[in-house]
């Protein structure tokens, strides 16, 4: 074994150990998770139609007031490739920690910037999205909220079913738009007094989810990165981790929760 398995081997004994105990375990989880999906990230350059357009700039409402219809299509591309999409093994092994820390009377909070809604289907009960999800689409006009059916929009934009005249658009957070009140009091309250916190999958640069794992203040508390590039969350924790999120989570969960006991 070369010395940088070693050494990994050693941290994930050590992260193992302490997550096994956790009584409050607070992640947080960005596109890099859902990548393993086969959903590409923000930073991936986009491709097809949509090579030519900048993520960073479609995700705000002054794009969407200037040409609601491009949005509506990037928003419903997007959409349609999340139901295609499966959760993969980082997915579940985020469930299975949920599982066992709450099976012993834990606490776990997942607070996702993901709008795929890939945790919920890996039966993670307890997800914050802090940037809202891709499935439900909101009335301009009244904030009335409708689920689309899994196939295509008829339309772009489409009109709203709530108030004549005006638009559906997503129910995601955009650049410029304030997260979800009750997602950022739940955080605020948990990371400071959580003993457990994890990064996972996330560029550490959108603020203020990037900042929650600085909230964390507890001397005891043990805090992970798990993340293919270096972040500037990784000045931030005991211990980062750098690779996928799919080998590494289930990797964690085994040595946390050896299958044969
Ligand atoms: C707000 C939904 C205020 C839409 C998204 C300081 C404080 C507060 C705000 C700001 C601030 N400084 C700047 C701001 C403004 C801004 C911001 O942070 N800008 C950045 C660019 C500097 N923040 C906001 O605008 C936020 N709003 O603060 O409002 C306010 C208050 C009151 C009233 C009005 C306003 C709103 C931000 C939310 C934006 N919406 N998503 C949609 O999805 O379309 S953010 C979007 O981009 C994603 O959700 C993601 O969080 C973010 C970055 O995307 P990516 O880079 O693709 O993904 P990620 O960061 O997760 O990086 C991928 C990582 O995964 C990489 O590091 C890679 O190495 C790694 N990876 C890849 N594969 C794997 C992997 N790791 C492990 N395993 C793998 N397999």
């Amino acid at each position: 074994m070369t010395e940088p398995e070693q050494k990994l081997s050693l941290d994930v004994a050590a992260v193992a150990k302490k997550l096994a105990t956790a009584r409050c375990v607070a992640v947080v989880t960005g596109a890099g998770v859902s990548a393993e999906s086969g959903i590409r990230t923000f930073r991936d350059t986009m491709e097809g139609l949509w090579k030519e357009f900048d993520a960073k700039k479609l995700a705000t409402p002054e794009a969407f007031d200037a040409d609601p219809a491009t949005v509506s299509r990037w928003y419903d591309h997007r959409r349609l490739g999340c139901l295609a999409a499966e959760p993969n093994p980082g997915h579940l092994a985020l469930a299975a920690i949920e599982r066992n820390i709450t099976s012993r009377g834990g606490e776990f909070h997942l607070f996702t910037q993901n709008v795929d809604r890939l945790h919920q289907r890996a039966m993670t009960s307890n997800v914050i999205e802090l940037h809202g999800n891709i499935m439900e689409w909101r009335c301009t006009q009244t904030g009335e909220l409708i689920l689309l059916p899994p196939e295509a929009m008829t339309v772009y934009p489409a009109p709203s079913p709530f108030s004549s005249g005006s638009l559906l658009r997503p129910n995601v957070v955009w650049f410029g738009e304030a997260l979800p009140e009750e997602a950022l009091i739940r955080a605020y309250e948990v990371f400071p007094r959580a003993d457990f916190v994890m990064t996972v999958g996330t560029s550490a640069t959108v603020y203020p989810a990037a900042g929650l794992i600085e909230l964390c203040d507890r001397l005891d508390a043990t805090r992970v990165e798990v993340n293919k590039d270096a972040t500037p969350a990784s000045r931030h924790v005991d211990y980062s981790f750098r690779g996928a999120s799919g080998d590494l989570l289930p990797r964690l969960v085994r040595a946390a929760w050896p299958p044969n006991g």
